[in-house]
């Protein structure tokens, strides 16, 4: 049978069919129907069923992406100085272009365990709030704002450095816990660290290993880890920022990745704001040496 009239053959199978061809679940019945139309009024020939196809995915995510940008988005961050889960969405986002509110929390303060826990469960940020919905844990609300706006570039478009992206983001976020408590970020200072321990060189070593493969193997069209800006540069911006303040020695590639992430208006807001914060935490400002 023709693969075009299985979209007419019901509106449930319409669906169910362009749920699949588009790899999740969210698209509406009214707007799988909707971009199938469209489709089929923009092409002149609807014979080539690749075309089609490749035509109705775009429509569906570019017109989900819309339908999400015009409701309310707000992002929960801590301190700008401190906060380096916060940073990641926040800097994505803006990345993105998606517009929301922010609302800043200053951490460790009498109060403020108790007005993060009115938007979060584990009583830590960032917390995503978009309409009904709640989503903590930067990772998660990474992974949330690219089923919700599937048109926005979070990742790189072809399945090998897609799968790379995602791999380097969840060991951003599952690991390097030596160098997260040795050198935690805290943008206004510069203390450069006479001797790394063992155990936080290991961690900079991977990542810089990281970062010069990414840029070395995909990076050809850009400056960020995968050319474009992606979410794993989100991930990795704090880190930047930990170089910075601790002085750490870089190779070219990396020195260079760096300036990039510094050089994204998007990063230079962030460190304005945190420059501009009075608050301070003492745990961070004395990092264990
Ligand atoms: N795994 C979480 C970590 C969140 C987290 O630890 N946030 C810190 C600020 S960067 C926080 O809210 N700390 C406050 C507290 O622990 O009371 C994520 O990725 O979002």
């Amino acid at each position: 049978m023709d693969s075009k009239l299985g979209f007419f053959m019901g509106i449930s199978q319409c669906r169910q069919r362009v749920q699949v061809l588009v790899g999740y679940h969210q698209p509406r019945c009214k707007l799988c129907l909707l971009s199938v139309l469209l489709v089929l009024i923009e092409l002149e020939d609807t014979s080539n069923e690749v075309e089609f196809e490749q035509r109705v995915i775009f429509r569906v995510k570019y017109t989900y992406s819309i339908y999400n940008s015009m409701t309310s988005l707000t992002l929960v961050v801590g301190n700008k100085n401190y906060s380096s889960w916060s940073l990641r969405p926040w800097l994505a986002m803006k990345q993105m272009g998606l517009e929301f509110t922010e609302i800043r929390i200053p951490l460790y303060q009498a109060g403020s365990s108790a007005e993060v826990r009115r938007y979060s469960p584990t009583g830590k940020v960032p917390v995503l709030l978009h309409n009904e919905i709640t989503v903590w844990d930067s990772l998660a609300i990474l992974d949330y704002l690219i089923e919700q706006f599937p048109a926005l570039p979070w990742l790189p478009a072809a399945v090998k450095p897609r799968a790379i992206a995602r791999s380097i983001s969840a060991e951003m976020h599952s690991s390097f816990a030596d160098l997260r408590q040795h050198m935690p970020m805290n943008i206004r200072i510069h203390a450069p660290c006479s001797e790394v321990i063992p155990s936080v060189q290991a961690d900079i070593n991977r990542i810089t290993t990281i970062w010069r493969e990414c840029r070395e193997t995909f990076g050809k069209d850009g400056d960020f880890l995968f050319g474009t800006f992606t979410i794993a540069d989100a991930m990795y911006a704090p880190v930047v920022s930990r170089f910075m303040t601790y002085g750490v020695q870089l190779d070219s590639v990396c020195s260079t990745y760096a300036e990039a992430i510094l050089a994204v208006s998007a990063m230079q807001e962030w460190i304005a704001d945190a420059k501009d914060e009075t608050e301070t935490i003492e745990s961070y400002t004395n990092p264990v040496d």
